[in-house]
């Protein structure tokens, strides 16, 4: 496309970027196939793609380019297909430090997208190509369809019940990936790595027993098959990337010169550790600044029980103060104590941190990483699916705390905020849309029941439902009372431990 005519270059304009803008350093029309995944939204793009992208610029790389897939059907998914058809899948990354510095790059690693619902069949011809090595994905902590009690998958879910009985083209990502690598054994293809990319306790794992839980329920025997040659690495993967709306696109495109249909801007923090276990190899991601280990575990203990644990308890209480940005909310005191004492006392004694990395670090680490102003980074996408995000999130935690006789006022308020925010309106009367995928209407009345305790039979709290804790259930009713009564604030300092 010409730039000509036009105020900002389109990002695959490669030849007539802005000033300041850098292209992909290699030619994209170059690149083949290596990596398919599943769930193109933001942080894959910030994430995975931007690591691939800097592999492409190696010599003998060029065989890992990327094609996307969305499962899910209608209007959004559709509209994005179209956006990413029509810059050839290319799109700016903005990398915004605290301190105001910026450095914006276009991303080719991508090199295509496919929408499932449009082209069923396409997907598991893609997936059974021999070029593909790697099928990654970023289907959220809640999409492996695992049930936290016992650990299975859960094969009474209604698309994966239709998936089993076969018939029609798949539409999970266990049909469609089950699907290939069936035809990839019978063809004597063979098989590629499962890389879960979300922010999981040991993610490979989890996926593991999602893919060999639905396996085993279609045909036992290639399942044994998947279990002898598919890996799954864990991995822990890290950084901040918020969600863009029309007004935050426009300001990007604004500052880069670009006219992009899909920016993004992520933090300048980013991080990937990974078992190094990729039975059809992979892309020298060590040289683009991935790490890899032999066990993630700690890795993975220090990230999720610290960052993210922390920003959902951030997220409950700025929410019903009436914030709408991390930033905004760690700058409000209380809700800043908040967070550092349950950082301080309930988690950091806890954990246990792999060499190298100091957990009094990483604290200050991720408290100026989340007061990055340049990130707005919105706590309804925070806390968006929290459902799911507590279960793994917190429940460590919550177990030892529960175990060893641990101060549960930081926790408690914590699950009482959580509740209340579920009701979809803050202290000050403005309702917004919780976003709760997982929970169904009656799930979601149940915050609204008169008994302040009955919500504690949510899923959110499975993870710890088998230590019974009448002190912790009467902490949270106390909790979310006061809320009500005295407003959030003075409940914090009364009941959070404050
Ligand atoms: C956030 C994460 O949505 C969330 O729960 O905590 O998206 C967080 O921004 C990333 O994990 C950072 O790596």
């Amino acid at each position: 496309m010409k730039a000509e005519g036009r105020r900002h270059a389109e990002p695959d304009d490669v030849s007539a970027l802005p000033d300041g803008v850098s292209a992909p350093a290699y030619d994209p029309a170059t690149i083949g196939t290596g990596i398919v995944h599943f769930g193109v939204g933001n942080f894959f793009r910030a994430h995975e793609a931007f690591y691939v992208d800097r592999c492409l610029a190696l010599a003998g790389q060029h065989g890992w380019g990327i094609v996307g897939v969305g499962l899910m059907a209608g209007g959004r998914s559709e509209r994005k297909a179209e956006q990413f058809a029509a810059q050839d899948c290319l799109y700016s990354l903005t990398e915004a430090a605290p301190d105001g510095g910026r450095a914006v790059r276009v991303i080719g690693a991508p090199r295509g997208y496919l929408l499932a619902p449009a082209d069923p069949k396409a997907v598991p011809d893609l997936l059974a190509d021999p070029s593909v090595r790697i099928v990654s994905m970023t289907i959220t902590e809640g999409g492996y369809n695992i049930d936290e009690t016992t650990g299975e998958f859960r094969l009474d879910h209604a698309a994966v019940r239709a998936d089993l009985a076969g018939g029609a083209p798949p539409t999970t990502i266990f049909g469609y990936v089950v699907e290939a690598l069936a035809r990839r054994r019978a063809a004597g293809v063979g098989p590629f790595t499962v890389l879960s990319c979300d922010n999981l306790r040991h993610n490979g794992d989890v996926a593991r027993a999602a893919f060999l839980g639905f396996a085993r329920a279609r045909d036992p025997d290639l399942a044994a098959w998947i279990e002898a040659h598919v890996t799954f690495p864990n991995g822990m993967v890290d950084r901040i990337t918020p969600s863009v709306d029309d007004a935050i696109a426009g300001a990007l495109n604004a500052a880069s010169g670009l006219d992009d249909a899909l920016p993004l801007v992520a933090e300048d923090f980013t991080q990937w550790v990974v078992e190094d276990r990729f039975c059809a190899g992979r892309p020298a991601l060590e040289e683009a600044g991935v790490q890899f280990v032999t066990d993630v575990t700690g890795y993975e203990h220090v990230k999720v029980r610290m960052l993210n644990a922390s920003h959902i308890l951030l997220a409950f209480p700025g929410i019903l103060l009436d914030y709408r940005q991390v930033d905004e909310a760690l700058r409000d005191p209380d809700l800043a104590r908040l967070v550092n004492a349950y950082l301080e006392l309930d988690v950091i004694p806890r954990l246990d941190a792999p060499p190298g990395r100091d957990p009094q670090d990483y604290r200050r680490s991720v408290l100026r990483r989340f007061s990055n102003p340049a990130m707005a980074d919105q706590l309804l996408r925070i806390g968006g699916d929290g459902s799911s995000k507590i279960q793994v999130f917190w429940t460590e935690t919550v177990r030892c705390a529960l175990s060893d006789g641990g101060d549960l006022r930081c926790i408690a308020f914590g699950i009482a905020a959580y509740l209340e925010a579920l009701r979809g309106v803050d202290e000050t009367g403005v309702p917004y849309t919780p976003t709760e995928p997982t929970l169904d209407a009656a799930q979601l009345e149940l915050a609204e029941a008169e008994d302040l305790g009955a919500a504690l039979a949510l899923p959110a709290f499975d993870g710890w439902r088998d230590i019974q804790s009448p002190a912790l259930t009467d902490a949270i009713v106390a909790a979310r009372r006061a809320i009500r009564d005295i407003g959030v604030r003075a409940a914090l300092v009364q009941y959070g431990g404050l």
